[in-house]
């Protein structure tokens, strides 16, 4: 596996597990750890051997926001013709389930970063903001879009214009992230969900992903219309015929992700 200088890539079966390792930085989101998450996690959307990716941080943080130092000398010409953080769309793009593990800050990119992952598991640790405002920015990788999304106007115009954080609690009940745990429990229960993801047949976790995502691009009577398709292009597939024979022979389904 390809050496990185601020990311860790592991795998375990099925499952990939992506940590970002800038311990001295809080795991702010430089250059390079841009370009290597990017970089794995595309490697990794490829092989059809990886069934979920975890994307995961240290206890302290998940990552507290793109890098101000790298960010602070920059102009509007350096951004603009950069088009500075548009290579972390790529991520949005992975067709394999993405599963956030959350600990520690999770803040401006760092929300964003783990808004674009499919499933959001907290520690009880977590804080989520989006403190761009305090530093003369707003969002730049979709947190006004996403978090918006996922938790309506009230709360996201309260984050992002106060640049207060939010706890796992208030996470959870907002509906950010589907499940909180306690911090020592993080690791293994994003393993444990990306497993069971895995488990399943690829392409329908994939037509899934497709399916749930385009709740947020489009019309309902279209989404609609979108799913019904998938779901009958599901019967197209070995997996589907396998999943039905192993309900009605009341056994276990075995998946060849064809
Ligand atoms: N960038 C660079 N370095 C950072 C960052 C960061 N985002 N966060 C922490 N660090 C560094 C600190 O500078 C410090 O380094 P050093 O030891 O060399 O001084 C080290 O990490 C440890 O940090 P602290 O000493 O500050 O640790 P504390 O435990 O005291 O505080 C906090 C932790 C509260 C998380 C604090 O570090 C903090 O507030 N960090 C910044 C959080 C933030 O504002 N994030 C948003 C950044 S902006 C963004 O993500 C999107 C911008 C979009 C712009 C679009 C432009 C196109």
């Amino acid at each position: 596996m390809t050496d990185y200088q601020t990311i860790k890539v592991e795998r375990r079966d099925r499952v990939a597990i992506v940590t970002l390792n800038r311990p001295e930085a809080l795991n702010a989101l430089n250059l390079t750890v841009m370009q290597e998450t990017v970089a794995a996690t595309t490697e990794l959307d490829r092989d059809p051997s990886v069934g979920a990716i975890v994307i995961t941080g240290s206890a302290k943080a998940f990552a507290a926001g793109a890098d101000i130092k790298e960010m602070a000398p920059k102009s509007y010409m350096d951004v603009y013709l950069d088009d500075w953080f548009a290579a972390w769309d790529r991520l949005a793009q992975l067709r394999t389930p993405t599963i956030a593990a959350v600990s520690g800050y999770a803040l401006g990119g760092g929300c964003e970063l783990a808004m674009i992952c499919d499933i959001l598991i907290a520690s009880d640790t977590a804080k989520f903001g989006q403190p761009e405002i305090k530093l003369g920015v707003i969002p730049g990788i979709g947190g006004s879009q996403r978090l918006t999304r996922a938790v309506g106007k009230a709360k996201a115009m309260d984050l992002c214009l106060t640049g207060r954080n939010m706890d796992a609690a208030e996470a959870e009940r907002a509906g950010l992230v589907s499940r909180v745990v306690a911090a020592d429990q993080l690791l293994d229960t994003a393993i444990e969900v990306a497993q069971t993801v895995a488990g399943m047949s690829l392409p329908i976790a994939m037509m899934a992903k497709e399916a749930v995502g385009r709740a947020f691009e489009t019309t309902l009577a279209e989404g609609i219309r979108f799913e019904r398709r998938l779901f009958h292009s599901t019967f197209a597939t070995d997996d589907q015929k396998e999943g039905m024979a192993a309900f009605v022979e009341k056994r276990p389904a075995t998946f060849t992700h064809r």
